[in-house]
C-alpha cells in the first residue's frame, strides 16, 4: 500500500533497532532497546556473556523476547501499526537458536491467553537451551577442523560453502551442541538462525531460514543450492539434522508468514501485515544502497569490512560469498579484516607525538595529503607493510608489524621493523597497503574489465574522514567514483526496511526489479563524492599489487 508504512528491525549483539518507513523509505520513526542499558538483569556485558577460559561468547534468548515487547512498545507512543503492511528484518549472522517441541504449540498459540502475558511469559520455556552462540564465539576449533577435513580442506570448503571454516559458523556451533550437550540435541525440534528466529516469533509459526544468511553456516552447498549431505553426514543422522534445520528459503523478497495475533492484540498491528524473510546484517547492509553489480561498500568501522555485488562465484579460504539476499543468481562478496580503524589510530598517535591533542586527526591528515598532492605514489621510497596490531582474518596471521620498501629497480623488497621516515611514511604506508589487501582481494569477484570496481561507497566511522577515503579511493580506482554515504549508522535496518517495502508491496504493485525500486527511491544527496582524478599511480599499484602478494607469501607463506 502506498500509503501504508513498514517496519526494518536489526537485531544485532548490543541492541534491538527498528525503523519504521512509508512506501517511499523516507523514515518516519526510529527506535532501539539496547541490552545492557534497557535490560540490566540479564547482567549481559555488551549484549553476550564471555567466557574467556572457553572462549565461548553467548546471549540469552529471553533476552531477545523481552527486546523485542520493548521495542513495540516504544515504538507504538508515536506509530499507528495498523497501517503496518510489512516487516522484515537484518540480524546478526551465524548466531543458532534451539527450539524444543513444545515451540510450534507455543507459537502458534501466542496471543491466546491475552495481552497481558508477555512474549518471555509465552515462548521462555520453549527453547532446548536459553542461550544463543554469538558470532564472538570462538569455541568450536575442534569441529572447524572436522568440517575441513571431512571435505578436504579450508579450500574445498570454501568451494562448497562460499567460506572456510569459522568458529563462530553456525555449522560448526551446532556439532558443538551435539559433542557437548547431546540432551540439548536431542531435545531440539527446530535449529533457527537469529534471523528466521525473530521472523518466527513475528509469524507465530517455525519460518525457515534465509538462503542469503544460511551461507553463514558452512552448510549450504552454494552453487548446488542445497543442504550439503557431505557435510550433514558429520552429525552422523543425517535426517536428523536436516529435520531441525527445516527447509532453506531461497525467495529473499516475498512474504513468509502473516503477523501472529499476539502483536495484533497487544500493539494494534494489523492483521494482514506481511512478514518477509528476514535475513543477516550484512547481507541487510547491502540492501540499503542502491548497489550494481561491481560496486562496493568499505565500511570503515573499529574493523574494515568490504562488501561487493558480483555475479561471480570465486570462493577463496581469505573472503566469504554469501548468495545474495535478494537478487538470484548474484552474491555478495564479503572480506572482514581485524585491523582497520585501530590500526590508522596507532599511527595517528605515533605521529602526534605530545604534540596535538591526543585522537586529532590533523596531522595525519596533513601528511598524507601533502603526500598525494605531490604526486606520492607508494611513499617515497616504494614503500607498503603489514600493519596488524591485532591477530589478522586477512591473512590469518598473529599480530605484528612488517615494513618493506621495494628497491630502486622494483626488483627487490626488502624487510625492516621502521622506515628511515618513520613515523610520518606510516600514514600513507598504512593506507595504501590496506587498500592494496582490498583491491587484490576483490579483483576476482568483480566482472570488470579492468578489475575495479564501478562505484566505491565508504561508510563507518572513519569514512567521516575524506583524506583517507581519497587515499583508500586511489588505490581502489573505481572507474564511476567513491562516495562517502552520509547518515549511514542505522544501514542494516534500513535495508529490512526496505526489502518489507519491496517484498509485502512494491514488488507486485511497482512490478520493479530490486535494483529498480531502490534507485527510484534513493537521493543522491547522501552520496558525497570523494575527491578523485589522482592517476598518479595506475600503472605503480597495478604493479604493487604483484609485489604486495609476493610480500604476504614470503612473510606469511601459508596463511596467504
Ligand atoms: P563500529 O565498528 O563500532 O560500528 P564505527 O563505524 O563507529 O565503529 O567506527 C569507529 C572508528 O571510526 C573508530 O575506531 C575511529 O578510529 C574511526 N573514526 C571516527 N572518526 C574518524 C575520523 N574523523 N578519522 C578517522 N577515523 C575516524
Ligand atoms: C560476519 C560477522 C559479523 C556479524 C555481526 O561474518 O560475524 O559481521 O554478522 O553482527
Amino acid at each position: 500500500m502506498a500509503d501504508g508504512i513498514y517496519l526494518g528491525l536489526d537485531l544485532s549483539t548490543q541492541q534491538l533497532k527498528g525503523i519504521v518507513v512509508d512506501s517511499r523509505l523516507q523514515q518516519v520513526e526510529l527506535a532501539k532497546v539496547e541490552f545492557e542499558v534497557d535490560l540490566p538483569e540479564y547482567k549481559t556485558i555488551k549484549g553476550v556473556y564471555t567466557n574467556s577460559a572457553t572462549k565461548e561468547v553467548l546471549a540469552p534468548v529471553s533476552m531477545w523476547l523481552e527486546a523485542l515487547d520493548l521495542l513495540f512498545a516504544r515504538l507504538k507512543k508515536t506509530v499507528d501499526f495498523s497501517k503496518l503492511v510489512g516487516v522484515s528484518g537484518a540480524c546478526q549472522q551465524h548466531g543458532s537458536v534451539y527450539w524444543n517441541k513444545q515451540a510450534p504449540e507455543a507459537l502458534k498459540d501466542l496471543g491466546a491467553s491475552g495481552p497481558t502475558q508477555s512474549l518471555k511469559d509465552q515462548l521462555g520455556n520453549c527453547f532446548a537451551w536459553e542461550m544463543s552462540p554469538n558470532w564472538q564465539d570462538h569455541s568450536t576449533e575442534s569441529e572447524c577442523k572436522d568440517f575441513e577435513k571431512c571435505v578436504g580442506g579450508p579450500k574445498q570448503l570454501a568451494g562448497i560453502t562460499g567460506s572456510k571454516a569459522h568458529h563462530r559458523f553456525t555449522g560448526p556451533q551446532i556439532l558443538k551442541v551435539k559433542h557437548q550437550m547431546p540432551k540439548v540435541y536431542e531435545a531440539t525440534d527446530r535449529i533457527a538462525l537469529v534471523s528466521s528466529f525473530l521472523a518466527s516469533v513475528l509469524g507465530g509459526e517455525y519460518v525457515d531460514i534465509d538462503v542469503s544468511d544460511a551461507c553463514g553456516m558452512n552448510l549450504w552447498d552454494v552453487e548446488k543450492r542445497e543442504v550439503s549431505a557431505q557435510l550433514m553426514a558429520l552429525f552422523g543422522d543425517v535426517d536428523g539434522i536436516k529435520q531441525r534445520l527445516g527447509s532453506i528459503n531461497e525467495e529473499g523478497d516475498v512474504v513468509v508468514s502473516r503477523v501472529s495475533k499476539y502483536f495484533v492484540d497487544k500493539y494494534g498491528v494489523n492483521e494482514k501485515c506481511g512478514i518477509v524473510a528476514f535475513t543477516g546484517d550484512n547481507p541487510g547492509t547491502i540492501l540499503s544502497l542502491p548497489l550494481k553489480p561491481n560496486d562496493v561498500i568499505v565500511s570503515l568501522g573499529t574493523s574494515t569490512t568490504a562488501l561487493v555485488v558480483t555475479h561471480n562465484y570465486v570462493p577463496s579460504p581469505l573472503y566469504h560469498m554469501f548468495a545474495h539476499p535478494v537478487s538470484k543468481g548474484a552474491y555478495m562478496g564479503m572480506l572482514c579484516y581485524c585491523n582497520g580503524s585501530l590500526a590508522r589510530e596507532k599511527v595517528r598517535d605515533e605521529v602526534n607525538g605530545d604534540q596535538e591533542p591526543s585522537k586529532s586527526w590533523d596531522r595525519f591528515n596533513q601528511i598524507a595529503e601533502d603526500a598525494m598532492n605531490a604526486g606520492t605514489v607508494l611513499g617515497n621510497k616504494r614503500q607498503l607493510g603489514f600493519f596488524f596490531p591485532l591477530a589478522e582474518i586477512i591473512p590469518s596471521v598473529d599480530a605484528c608489524q612488517i615494513r618493506l620498501t621495494w628497491d630502486s629497480d622494483l626488483k627487490e623488497v626488502s624487510r625492516s621493523d621502521k622506515w628511515a621516515d618513520s613515523p610520518e611514511a606510516d600514514v600513507l604506508g598504512i593506507l595504501e597497503s590496506q587498500a592494496l589487501s582490498v583491491r587484490h582481494r576483490l579483483t576476482p569477484m568483480l566482472s570488470t574489465a579492468d578489475g575495479h570496481p564501478r562505484r566505491v561507497y565508504f561508510v563507518g566511522g572513519a569514512s567521516q574522514n575524506e583524506v583517507i577515503c581519497r587515499a583508500l579511493g586511489r588505490v581502489l580506482m573505481p572507474s564511476e567514483g567513491a562516495f562517502r554515504v552520509q547518515d549511514m549508522n542505522n544501514a542494516c535496518a534500513f535495508g529490512a526496511a526496505a526489502k518489507a517495502v519491496y517484498g509485502s508491496f512494491a514488488k507486485e504493485q511497482e512490478g520493479s526489479t530490486w535494483e529498480e525500486f531502490l534507485e527510484e527511491r534513493s537521493s543522491d544527496e547522501k552520496f558525497v563524492g570523494v575527491k578523485s582524478g589522482d592517476e598518479d599511480g595506475r600503472d605503480l599499484y597495478k604493479e604493487a599489487v604483484a609485489v604486495f602478494v609476493a610480500s604476504e607469501k614470503a612473510c606469511f607463506k601459508e596463511s596467504v
